[in-house]
């Protein structure tokens, strides 16, 4: 009898963790620290708005592309510690993107 009841607990982890998992978020963060976007590399769901927030003292850019091929589709500018911007992905692909102030900053959109 016991041993029935771990494994209706086990289930209902289980259970909980695929329901935890259905709900993709909408929402993704990604920090501007010491010239480098973190994380670099974000994947996400169609339809979401992902926030960057500034957390040095200086101005940085959120600009779509590279700085060789400009995409034209985003260019924000963060204005020293604590400013914030966001872009919402709506349609499946990969979106590079850098600081327009330092071209060796770069960082990637994933959207599935
Ligand atoms: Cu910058």
């Amino acid at each position: 009898m016991n041993h029935t009841h771990i494994l209706i607990v086990a289930g209902a982890v289980v259970l909980g963790v695929a329901g935890f998992s259905t709900a993709a978020p909408t929402q993704s963060e990604v920090g501007v620290r010491v010239f480098q976007f973190r994380p670099g590399q974000l994947e996400v769901k169609a339809g979401t708005t992902v926030t960057w927030t500034n957390q040095d003292d200086i101005t940085h850019t959120v600009t779509s592309g590279t700085p060789d091929q400009r995409e034209g589709r985003f260019d924000r500018r963060l204005d020293g510690k604590g400013a914030t911007t966001t872009v919402q992905f709506k349609d499946p692909g990969v979106y590079p993107y850098f600081c327009d102030k330092h071209p060796s900053m770069r960082g990637e959109i994933r959207v599935n």
